[in-house]
């Protein structure tokens, strides 16, 4: 819980430590009742500071202190003082050996951070300030150590005892204990410390690196979970691989331990050799894992394998730099993903995540740059944008320096720094180094937050044969930012005419070498405003902007149904053949909610719905580009585009449109299902992937119009499916509609499944987001269901997270029943697991969006968590800021 006073820490005020740790030496005695930890470090001054006779100060928190001894000499109670998180020892030599004697009690730790209990097992979770629950030290990021660690448990309750680097010593004790020892090689800062203990079995396999190293892959559960790690083996060793291949980065260990646990606040950590996993990112087989749960499982453990090099041998000097390792490592493995599986599907799914939960966070109360100024609780700045738009950043260096070059960058900033704490700054100078391109003014997407807008206009001169592309760019304020300077934007365009895409020549310009054909080009948008005129142009093109997206801001031009049809069907940039659909079911939208306005009948577009026609019956399309070509943009999309968000309207407008084109198309969705049903075994492949995505679109559009024919696929489907992709779908499907059988479907569903944590998540998820009327009176009878628990990360996502985060109408209820719901969770929350309740609140900090009666309810359950005695400085911050005046725009 926070002191009275919660600070504010600025990246100006960073100063290196005035004291490094060379070695750090640890002991756990793993007790019931409590834990003892017993450090070993050797200290010493640290040349590099300028604060010659600064004081010893040490981290610590939640810490039950028995002794302190410097030297082998024991300090008395006058020698240190203890102030916030800090422990001072004011007289310290220059260089010498400090031992501390901890108490902690991990059964109780109900934040998940430091050391914790998780289902039986003792387990870690260091980053960012963790190491400070379990021992005093200097918990930041720039002191590097080498660790030893000894760990003692009983020998039947936690056979298997790890932690980082290699083992160097086992031992039977008498007493029915045992012990091991732990030498990691590689200096490292606190933050990648780990440790578990427990009762689980081992799925291994191996490795061997590009120069020959064998490497031991080890993939720690429990018994009941042993055959349903496949999947993460082979996503292991495919990263491992793509890693050599594209990056030249190889393996530094002889082992490679991956541990999985129920109870954990994120989807996985990078704990140097000894990565510790949720287990919702490590188990999948088909019978209980959906092909979106396949592909999180590959996704992340490529994340986390990727950060030994981009985190771990190259980490991050303070917080401030967090982006350095997130924002790249994000790039490498949304790029691994793509080669893996479908380029351009994962392509959608990264924008669409960017344009609903980044776009909104960068325009609300909590809109801070990827390299953020000051924060109260880093905790809360694992975000969106530290993430997801740190990666477009980094995504917008490779498009900038072209693959090559890139290549050259990552290979100088690997060899430079390894071994170092370094800066975001840092990295785009090794990229400016080794390529030679300036990335001066680039380098305003580091330190500024929001998100660009780019108004593009264009003119063609027939007679002088030109087209001309004017690009405006602007960027609104955010706190504490209320100008901003002009971005260096990559805008990637091609030219489409009637027989394909026009070569293009800007006036002026070097020939562009760009594409083999010359068909595509990346401009470079640096002025508030600026023209770009192609020469040689004989017909007035369709323009395709922003191709790959490449460049994470909000283009505005003003294209014909026409231009957007043609886009939609012959573009041959998948993002933005996705993206003409989109801005045509916007139209759709608009159109609807004016027609249900006036108390017309909602009727799509015949030239839309014959799109739609089409690409239902093109069989040579990718089946999962169709399915998302044919989604409506969301209602989370929606609420970025509208000022103010009228909920209940959006969703009545959307509905009821895609009721219509479920009515207008009905035989081609049967058709389509139908082509798209396959006795195959399953395989997390593209192709199935792809097939399968198409098959739910059409059933949940046929489901709309709820037949008996509907019914019964969406019942067949469930009762039949081997797989849990499928059958959730028709559960999902089943849920929303007022077939009767829907409980009888969710009571089944729950039987089958209730020793599968993982799926009766899925079960809780299907039905807090049931667009259907009461969902928060089932929500709420299910929070008291005994498979709920409130202190599992997961089930709160599934249930509250989901409710609340991705059932809007719902959530948005006229009473405000939704928004109390919310606030509620979150106080109780903020005692027993701050992290997740500053999450959760996200939702509530949107406020400002929406009509002025949801805007009053919101922020009256913002001042009510405000007004809670202890409030944690994670939901302090939030709350804080949220109510905060502040001016956009
Ligand atoms: N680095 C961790 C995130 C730690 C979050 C701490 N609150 C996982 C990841 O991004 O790989
Ligand atoms: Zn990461």
């Amino acid at each position: 819980m926070r002191d009275a006073q919660p600070s504010t820490i600025y990246l100006s005020d960073y100063e290196v430590p005035a004291y490094l740790i060379d070695t750090t030496d640890l002991a756990f005695d793993l007790g019931e009742e409590s834990t003892k930890v017993t450090s070993q470090l050797h200290i010493r001054r640290n040349p590099a500071s300028k604060t010659s006779n600064a004081p010893l100060a040490l981290h610590g928190t939640e810490l039950d202190l028995i002794s302190l001894a410097i030297d082998g000499r024991t300090l008395d109670a006058t020698e240190w003082t203890q102030s916030g998180e800090q422990l001072i020892i004011a007289d310290v030599p220059t260089e010498f050996v400090l031992r501390c004697e901890t108490l902690i009690r991990p059964q109780d730790n109900t934040s998940l951070e430091g050391l914790y209990k998780s289902s039986g097992m003792f387990c870690t979770q260091c980053e960012a300030e963790g190491f400070r629950k379990i021992t005093y030290y200097l918990d930041r990021p720039d002191v590097m150590s080498v660790f030893t660690v000894e760990i003692i448990a009983d020998a039947q309750r936690y056979p298997v005892l790890l932690s980082n680097g290699n083992l160097s010593a086992t031992e039977t004790l008498a007493d029915g204990r045992h012990k091991t020892v732990w030498q990691d090689p590689f200096p490292k800062p606190a933050y990648l410390f780990a440790l578990v203990a427990g009762k689980l079995a081992c799925v291994e396999d191996r490795f061997t690196t590009m120069n020959g190293r064998e490497v031991a892959l080890k993939i720690y559960v429990e018994n009941k979970d042993a055959d349903k790690c496949d999947h993460a083996m082979a996503s292991l060793k495919n990263a491992m691989r793509w890693d050599e291949d594209v990056y030249g980065r190889e393996y530094d260990l002889d082992i490679f331990n991956i541990v999985a646990v129920d109870d954990f606040n994120m989807g996985a950590m990078e704990n140097k050799s000894l990565n510790i996993f949720n287990t919702s990112c490590v188990l999948a087989k088909p019978e209980t894992t959906t092909d979106a749960g396949f592909q999180r499982v590959e996704g992340v453990v490529a994340h986390e394998y990727f950060h030994n090099w981009s985190g771990n041998r190259v980490t991050c000097r303070d917080w401030f730099q967090l982006s350095l390792k997130e924002g790249f490592t994000v790039f490498r493995d949304a790029e691994f993903s793509a080669d893996m599986g479908s380029p351009t599907v994962k392509r959608v799914e990264d924008v669409t995540l960017l344009r609903t939960a980044q776009f909104a966070e960068d325009a609300g109360p909590m809109a801070h740059p990827i390299r953020p100024d000051s924060f109260i609780e880093i905790s809360n700045f694992y975000t969106v944008t530290v993430y997801e738009k740190g990666a477009e950043v980094v995504r917008m260096i490779h498009t900038l320096l072209g693959p090559e070059l890139f290549r050259k960058g990552s290979d100088l900033y690997f060899d430079r720094h390894d071994g170092q704490a370094v800066t975001c700054e840092d990295f785009v100078l090794a990229m400016e180094d080794a390529s030679g391109v300036d990335l001066g003014q680039f380098r305003h997407w580091y330190s500024q937050a929001g998100t660009p807008k780019l108004a593009v206009s264009a003119q063609y001169d027939a007679d002088e044969q030109h087209y001309t592309l004017t690009v405006k760019q602007s960027c609104p304020a955010t706190p504490g930012q209320t100008s901003k300077a002009p971005f260096h934007i990559p805008l990637a365009v091609a030219l489409l005419g009637e027989a394909g895409q026009l070569a293009l020549q800007l006036q002026d310009g070097e020939p562009n070498t760009e594409t083999a054909d010359n068909t595509e080009m990346v401009l470079s948008v640096t002025e508030p405003e600026q023209s770009f005129t192609f020469t040689g142009i004989h017909e007035e093109p369709v323009p395709s902007l922003l191709r790959g997206f490449s460049a994470p801001v909000k283009l505005d031009f003003a294209y014909s149904r026409e231009q957007l049809l043609c886009l939609m069907r012959s573009d041959s940039d998948g993002f933005c053949r996705w993206d003409a659909s989109q801005q045509l079911g916007l139209a759709e939208i608009n159109q609807a909610l004016a027609d249900l306005a006036a108390g017309r009948e909602v009727a799509p577009d015949s030239a839309y719905l014959d799109a739609c026609r089409d690409l239902l019956a093109d069989e040579t399309l990718d089946g999962a580009m169709v399915a998302m070509m044919l989604q409506l943009p969301s209602e989370a999309y929606l609420a970025e585009i509208f000022h103010p968000v009228d909920v209940i309207a959006l969703h009545r407008a959307r509905e009821a449109l895609r009721l219509a084109i479920a009515i207008a198309l009905q035989a081609e969705l049967q058709a389509c299902y139908e082509r798209c049903s396959s006795d195959a075994a399953y395989a997390a492949d593209a192709a199935q992937i792809a097939q399968r995505s198409l098959k739910n679109t059409a059933l949940a559009y046929l489901m709309l119009v709820d037949d008996d024919s509907a019914r019964n696929l969406a019942i067949s489907q469930f009762e039949n499916s081997e797989n849990m992709t499928d059958r959730l779908a028709a559960l999902n499907s089943l849920v929303n509609s007022a077939a009767p059988y829907k409980a009888d479907a969710l009571q089944r569903f729950y039987q089958n499944w209730q020793h599968e944590p993982l799926v009766i998540n899925q079960w809780f998820q299907v039905q807090a987001m049931c667009r259907l009327p009461g969902s928060i009176d089932r929500v709420q009878a299910l929070m008291a269901h005994p498979a709920f628990d409130i202190r599992n990360p997961n089930k709160v996502r599934a249930l509250i997270g989901a409710f609340c985060g991705q059932n809007s109408v719902n959530f948005h209820r006229e009473d405000g029943a939704g928004y109390r719901f919310l606030a509620d969770q979150v106080i109780v929350l903020n005692r027993s697991n701050p992290q997740i309740a500053s999450r959760l609140l996200v939702p509530l900090t949107k406020w400002r969006k929406y009509l002025p009666a949801a805007q009053q309810l919101m922020c009256a359950e913002l001042k009510r968590i405000l007004a809670q005695p202890d409030l944690s400085s994670d939901v302090y911050e939030v709350v804080s800021k949220s109510l905060q005046d502040y001016s956009v725009e």
